[in-house]
């Protein structure tokens, strides 16, 4: 998923916080001194109190609409060595982001000095409403839009409860070292959740849960404050690979590894250039993003819907028809997908994919007629992925 740069500093905000569901707020349960910017040392007499915050963090991020809040500290091990091998082996492909930035990925203290723990927090997003994606998948001559992209932007919606959750905690604390972050740095951000307790990282490399699969957003706030950390859960895959044999395109290329290169996500979410034409049959009828890999878990049954507006379905994007959408002029693709995180593949992109998907649907005169309208478009990345898909039918 795309990096876009987005970071919350800490401000002096004292104000009392009013957030739905929490009632009103007290002080005096800790004696954490408030008002000071300075590191605040755990003696023997304050463990107990920052034990007692962090239980209150985790009960206002719940109420806040997260669903899960785990803490833990800078120590990323192993996951560290699983990088560097991962970007040795080149299977970021053109995602240069992932190289930059040296060890801070890595290392949370040195993207901001002075962290001590990490807040890791997951929201759900299946929602509750549309298309099952099972029946979605099975039409050909419809679009399938990844479950975590039919509704509001992730980024924006969960940034701002994070920024809540921070303000609340400042309320007790004063003012505190902190930043914020959902996908928006170089952040390790499933191996601080695993570390965190919110989960295994699976062979299919995303982060999932027994009583919560895997459909959640991950977000952190990184402080200074020394909260007590989280022990990591058990890893339930066990000799399940149900993941990797789904996988249309082999992308999980061992357990808990995957070639991004060959992964429908990064094809028609990352990838700004042609479509490998040999990888084009495969991605069916996927326009943006993939769901496989989780659609298939056996641990995905215990998921939970999601109850956020924001998260529905907008603009019939469950399971429209591939000749509508192809149809959408600019000015529309701008429209429909304003406040939405598949306008950051832009329009070109947008009919790139769906020119893919239509070479892949039946031949019929609706689909040839679409695309014929497109193959003397003024991009030149556009008419090659038409010209493709106009060859598909007439083999
Ligand atoms: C780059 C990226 C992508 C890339 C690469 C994915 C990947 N696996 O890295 C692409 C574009 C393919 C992608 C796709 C998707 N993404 Co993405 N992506 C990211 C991003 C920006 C960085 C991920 C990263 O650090 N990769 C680095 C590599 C090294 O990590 P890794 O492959 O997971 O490897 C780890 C482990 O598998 C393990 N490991 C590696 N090798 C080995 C070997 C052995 C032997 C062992 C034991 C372990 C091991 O250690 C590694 C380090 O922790 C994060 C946001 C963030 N800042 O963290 C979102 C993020 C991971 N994506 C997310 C989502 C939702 C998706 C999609 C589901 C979207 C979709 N429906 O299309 C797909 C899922 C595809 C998949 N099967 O992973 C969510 C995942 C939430 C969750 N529950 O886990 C994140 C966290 C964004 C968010 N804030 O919520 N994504
Ligand atoms: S998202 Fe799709 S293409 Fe990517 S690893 Fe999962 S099943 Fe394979
Ligand atoms: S499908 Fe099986 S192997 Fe893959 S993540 Fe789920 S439990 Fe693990």
């Amino acid at each position: 998923m795309p990096i876009s740069a987005i970071a919350m500093r800490s401000s002096a905000r004292t104000s009392l916080l009013t957030i739905k569901g929490l009632g009103k707020f007290t002080h005096g349960r800790y004696h954490i001194p408030t008002m000071s910017s300075s590191p605040k040392p755990v003696t023997e007499n304050s463990a107990r109190d920052w034990m007692l915050l962090a239980q209150d963090i985790k009960a206002w991020g719940r109420a806040l609409g997260l669903q899960q809040v785990g803490i833990t500290d800078t120590e990323l091990g192993e996951h560290e060595t699983h990088l560097h091998n991962w970007l040795a082996a080149g299977y970021h492909g053109t995602m240069t982001y992932m190289e930059r930035h040296g060890v801070k990925r890595s290392h949370p203290d040195e993207l901001v000095p002075n962290t001590l723990r990490i807040i890791s927090v997951r929201m759900n997003y299946l929602p509750m409403d549309g298309a099952s994606a099972e029946s979605v998948l099975q039409q050909a001559e419809t679009a399938y839009v990844s479950r975590y992209a039919l509704g509001r932007d992730y980024h924006k919606v969960m940034r701002q409860r994070l920024r809540q959750l921070a303000s609340r905690i400042e309320h007790v604390t004063g003012p505190f070292g902190y930043r914020v972050f959902v996908d928006s740095a170089p952040v390790l951000e499933k191996a601080l959740a695993e570390r965190a307790g919110l989960g295994w990282i699976g062979k299919h490399t995303n982060l999932l849960h027994r009583e919560a699969g895997s459909w959640f957003f991950l977000g952190e706030i990184y402080t200074d404050l020394p909260l007590p950390v989280d022990a990591p859960v058990k890893n339930h895959c066990g000799d399940c690979r149900a993941c990797i044999d789904v996988c249309p395109t082999q992308a999980i290329v061992a357990p808990y590894q995957l070639d991004a290169r060959r992964c429908i996500s990064y094809l028609t979410i990352e990838l700004r250039g042609s479509i490998p034409v040999e990888l084009r049959p495969l991605i069916g009828n996927r326009i943006y993003g993939c769901d496989d890999c989780q659609l298939v878990c056996p641990w995905n049954r215990f998921a939970r819907l999601s109850a956020e507006p924001d998260f529905l379905p907008r603009h019939g994007l469950d399971g429209p028809l591939l000749v509508e959408v192809f149809a959408w002029s600019e000015q529309e693709f701008l429209a429909r997908t304003e406040g939405s995180a598949i306008r950051r593949i832009g329009y070109e992109c947008w009919l790139r994919n769906i020119g893919v998907a239509l070479g892949n649907a039946p031949s019929d005169a609706a689909v040839i007629n679409a695309l014929n309208a497109r193959r003397d478009h003024p991009s030149a990345l556009v008419r090659e992925h038409v010209a493709w898909a106009l060859g598909r039918h007439t083999q």
